[in-house]
């Protein structure tokens, strides 16, 4: 990659990390990154909700159980304002300057939770999606997939659960069809794991899926 005046010839890409309750996103991002830097890719890892403190700030609001919860359209404005604010402040800086961003959670995750599971419009979240992002979009995007029942009775061993972990097992079985249905209208940008498998499969998996796609786009 050459580099000049502060800038660089090639934009980075973006890599999402996906999936229900209780998957283990958290414990699978470590793993990703460390291949990614493996690799000898400068890497930036982030999350959505969040990643700035406006973001920050609207992750809190959006997770808090309580009288203030949102309503579904505010719930969807919120993210995208997140988003919108993530993009500028971070995504958008790490990409033009040739970085690799490994978001826990992006897009994908709106039209799963606020479009399937909470029936807001697609439509409408495409319109926002476009507004908000302009051209950024994943690159390649991966999703833990886990029969919601497992990844509930996951979650359950937590101290506290927030606003979307206390949602049944039927929001999380369309959260699950959103998913799914996204990785069929793009089935290349997407790796697919069964998370109901022990940690070292699910992470040999992901090693073995990851690679070949990481060297194919390092010096693209
Ligand atoms: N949200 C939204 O609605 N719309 C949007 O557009 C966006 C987000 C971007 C917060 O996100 C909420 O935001 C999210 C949707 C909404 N709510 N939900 N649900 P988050 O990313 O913070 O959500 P999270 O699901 O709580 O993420 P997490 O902390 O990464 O949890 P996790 O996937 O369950 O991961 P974990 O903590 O690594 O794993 C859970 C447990 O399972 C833990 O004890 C692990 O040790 C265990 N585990 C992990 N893997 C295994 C395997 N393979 N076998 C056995 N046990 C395992």
């Amino acid at each position: 990659m050459t580099e000049s005046a502060g800038t660089v010839d090639r934009r980075g890409h973006l890599l999402t990390l996906e999936g229900g309750e209780g998957v283990g996103k958290s414990t699978n991002l470590a793993c990703i990154e460390a291949l990614l830097r493996a690799h000898g890719l400068d890497v930036c890892v982030t999350r959505e909700p969040g990643g700035t403190p406006i973001g920050e700030a609207i992750r809190g609001l959006l997770l808090a159980e309580g009288p203030t919860a949102p309503s579904a359209m505010a719930e969807l404005l919120l993210i995208f304002a997140a988003r919108a604010q993530h993009i500028q402040d971070v995504i958008e800086p790490a990409l033009a300057a040739g970085r690799w961003v490994l978001c826990d959670r992006f897009t994908d995750a709106t039209y799963a939770y606020q479009g399937f599971a909470r029936g807001l419009s697609l439509d409408a979240i495409a319109t926002l999606e476009l507004l908000v992002q302009g051209q950024v979009r994943p690159s390649f995007s991966v999703l833990l997939d886990l029969p919601p029942s497992v990844g509930l009775e996951r979650a359950s061993q937590r101290a506290a659960l927030d606003r979307f972990e206390v949602e049944g097992e039927q929001f999380f079985n369309r959260v699950r069809e959103g998913y799914l249905s996204r990785t069929t209208l793009e089935p290349d940008r997407w790796l697919v794991v069964d998370a109901s498998q022990s940690l070292k499969q699910v992470q040999d998996q992901l090693i073995e899926g990851l690679t070949p796609w990481m060297q194919a786009h390092v010096d693209q």
